[in-house]
């Protein structure tokens, strides 16, 4: 998406619901800075206690209505960082950010290592966090079962999205990608015919989720969910937008997925459910 329709407040809404062994895996260097170096002679000096971060390490530019954006929010709570978040709301095209991310995209981290400061794409976003602190839960390190976690996300974003973004991006009043039927002048029914065809097609990369990635497990990653069921998750949230009437079992599992989650999943989500709903109830009005 481009833009989205509408201004929402951006306050940090970093507090992560997290379990401590993930949180100290997010922040694993305070302590040794506290020694003194030299040997203290006769009265030693009191030991000066590390002083926790003032700021986190990690910031997350964010558009709050947007999927893509909820993703990396559920992740970074699910993971518990200590992350900070800005709402990006008009400023991913200002001359600052484009310096920086000459995509204009968010969800976009600032972490120190990255080569170039930033990184944008959800899916590459909760990879390198998930790597950088071996969150191993969210992203199996063994190839086999990493390389089915990261087809699912590359099949996600080739092939499911685009689908998802046609059928929904007019009712929720994002821009569609330039040479695409919705971004022409054409005929409003020709507009119409192909987010119907778009809506259509949903059907069969879904169903490939279910019966291939999830193959009769609770989540793709087995268990417990992975970065690719948030990723998966949090696309669906936007079909309610045009009602598309979802399977009973992808239905199930967002529902499986958010209650495993907690406060992780629903804050962001409300955000993306406060938007959906307040475009129908304009769109009624
Ligand atoms: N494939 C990308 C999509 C990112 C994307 O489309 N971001 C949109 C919000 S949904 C954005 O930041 N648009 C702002 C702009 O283009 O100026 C991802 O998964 O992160």
């Amino acid at each position: 998406m481009a833009k989205t329709a509408t201004k929402t407040a951006g306050k940090s809404a970093a507090k992560a619901a997290a379990k401590p062994a993930a949180k100290a895996a997010a922040k694993p260097k305070a302590k040794a800075a506290a020694r003194p170096a030299v040997k203290a002679t006769a009265k030693a000096a009191p030991r000066v206690k590390a002083k926790p971060a003032k700021k986190p390490a990690l910031k997350l530019s964010m558009l709050k209505p947007s999927v893509n954006n909820m993703t990396v929010r559920v992740f970074a709570r699910a993971a518990g960082f200590d992350h900070a978040e800005t709402d990006a709301w008009g400023h991913t095209r200002s001359p600052e950010f484009m310096a920086r991310n000459p995509a204009h995209l968010t969800p976009m981290i600032e972490d120190k290592g990255l080569p170039r400061g930033v990184l944008w794409e959800s899916c590459a976003i909760m990879q390198y966090l998930a790597n950088k602190h071996g969150l191993e839960k969210f992203y199996p390190k063994a190839p086999a079962k990493r390389a089915m976690v990261d087809s699912a996300m590359f099949y996600l974003i080739g092939t499911l999205y685009p689908y998802v973004a046609r059928a929904t991006y007019p009712a929720l009043g994002f821009p569609h990608y330039a040479g695409e039927v919705g971004h022409s002048d054409a005929h409003p029914d020709k507009k119409s015919e192909a987010q119907k065809a778009a809506m259509a097609a949903i059907a069969e990369p879904l169903e490939v989720f279910h019966s291939f990635f999830r193959d009769g497990k609770p989540f793709i990653g087995g268990k417990n969910p992975s970065i690719a069921d948030i990723r998966l998750a949090a696309t669906l949230e936007f079909l309610a937008v045009v009602d598309y009437a979802l399977p009973k079992w992808a239905k199930d599992y967002v529902a499986a997925i958010e209650k495993k989650l907690g406060k992780a999943y629903s804050e962001p989500a409300g955000d993306v459910r406060g938007y959906i709903a307040h475009v129908k109830s304009q769109a009624k009005a």
